[in-house]
């Protein structure tokens, strides 16, 4: 069949419409018609170049929501007209990492999925004959895609697809990163840098797990009021502190009885490897724990003096929220849909497929928390 979708063809370059074919799913696949699709920054850090694993000519987007609409040979866990959020972390639960019950890091499907195609080897997307890659096993900038059938949940059907798409990534990241990775206790104190669609979901989780003190550091000053609207407690806007963010920010945790300072928590949320380091470093000596959730470009790395960890600080990192995908994602649309959680506010713009290049450049200009593209 053909359809439309948005190509990433190179690197740095604007995504392209295009009529694109698409084969039928193959054993253990789907074909999903995709009803919206949000727009990551783990998008926008592959279409830059930036990603060691990313190929072009490649249909990008990882966090969309549709409806099964065929099945392929041996498919058992969905049928046609269910309603589906597409997983770049899928859940197979077969193979050593499901099983070993230590991490939501399914290796059934990763080798292929990196590779840009399906678990056999191929791609099911084409252009005049050429073969165009898949993207994180998901490709939700087309308005159908195939995928494996451990890469989909399946979700309650009065959930919105154009609001509970973001679960796809972006809410379940943020809110897992402190639910599942960090286990913030009630009254914890943290510190989450970089209010964006994954910070501002960090934040909705403190605020769910009772933080105390939650202190936003975000170095655009429209994100404090957007903070503030989600729980945060304080704002730092690290361009006006002077020189030393750490030895600011562990002022501000310090308390009469506590005069060694330092978050319990703190989470990276924007892929910079000197903020990383900031995050660690302004953890509480002895216990403070530092999530990684930022994507960093290829051959960067994260340093910090031995003595920071020798004193008991911890550096973690997080993929999907160390959610477990078929498992735990229904869950999320349904605390969504109970009003637990909040999506809507943080979807400022949508638009049609035609317009997706604009999300990207109000992505980078900070004027957008998440943009949705709807079918
Ligand atoms: P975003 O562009 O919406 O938000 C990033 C925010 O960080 C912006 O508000 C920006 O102003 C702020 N920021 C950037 N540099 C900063 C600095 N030096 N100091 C303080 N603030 C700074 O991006 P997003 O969609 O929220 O994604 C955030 C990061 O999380 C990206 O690196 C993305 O690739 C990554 N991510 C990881 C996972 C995962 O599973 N680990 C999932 C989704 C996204
Ligand atoms: N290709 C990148 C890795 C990027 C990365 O870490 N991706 C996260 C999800 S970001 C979603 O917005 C992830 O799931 N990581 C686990 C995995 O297996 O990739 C690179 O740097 O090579
Ligand atoms: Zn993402």
């Amino acid at each position: 069949m053909d359809v439309r979708a948005a190509v990433a063809f190179q690197s740095g370059k604007p995504l392209e419409l295009a009529s694109v074919r698409l084969d039928g799913p193959r054993a253990g696949e789907v074909l999903v018609e995709v009803k919206a699709t949000g727009i990551c920054h783990t998008d926008e850090f592959t279409l830059s170049g930036a990603d060691p694993e990313g190929l072009f000519p490649a249909i990008l987007g990882h966090e969309g929501a549709g409806v099964v609409v065929d099945t392929g040979p041996g498919v058992t866990s969905v049928a046609k007209g269910d309603h589906v959020i597409p997983l770049y972390t899928p859940e197979c639960r077969q193979c050593p990492s499901c099983l070993s019950r230590k991490t939501n890091l399914c290796t059934a499907i990763r080798a292929t999925q990196g590779a840009g195609v399906m678990p056999d080897g191929t791609s099911r997307f084409s252009l005049d004959g050429r073969t165009i890659h898949h993207y994180m096993g998901c490709s939700t900038f087309a308005n159908f895609t195939v995928l494996p059938e451990i890469a989909v949940a399946k979700i309650r059907k009065d959930a919105p697809f154009d609001k509970v798409c973001y679960i796809g990534c972006g809410v379940t990241t943020g809110i897992g990163a402190v639910l599942n990775t960090a286990r913030v206790e009630p009254g914890a104190k943290a510190i989450v840098f970089g209010l964006g669609g994954i910070g501002l979901n960090v934040i909705q989780g403190l605020r769910l797990a009772s933080a105390d003190m939650i202190i936003g550091v975000d170095r655009n000053n429209d994100k404090k009021a957007w903070g503030e609207r989600f729980g945060m407690t304080h704002f730092v806007n690290p361009t006006e502190v002077g020189p030393d963010l750490v030895a600011h920010l562990v002022n501000m945790t310090k308390t009469p009885t506590d005069q060694i300072g330092g978050a319990d928590y703190t989470f990276d949320c924007t892929g910079n490897v000197t903020v990383m380091r900031q995050a660690l470093e302004a953890c509480h000596r002895g216990w403070g724990q530092s999530i990684v959730i930022g994507v960093a470009a290829a051959g960067a790395e994260i340093a910090t003096r031995p003595f920071q960890l020798v004193t008991g600080r911890v550096w973690k990192g997080t993929a999907f929220g160390g959610a477990r995908s078929r498992t735990d994602v229904p869950k999320i649309v349904d605390w969504y849909m109970e009003g637990k959680i909040e999506i809507d506010p943080m979807i400022t713009h949508v638009m049609p497929l035609a317009d997706i290049n604009q999300a990207f450049d109000l992505m980078r200009s900070g004027q957008s928390i998440r943009s949705v593209v709807t079918f």
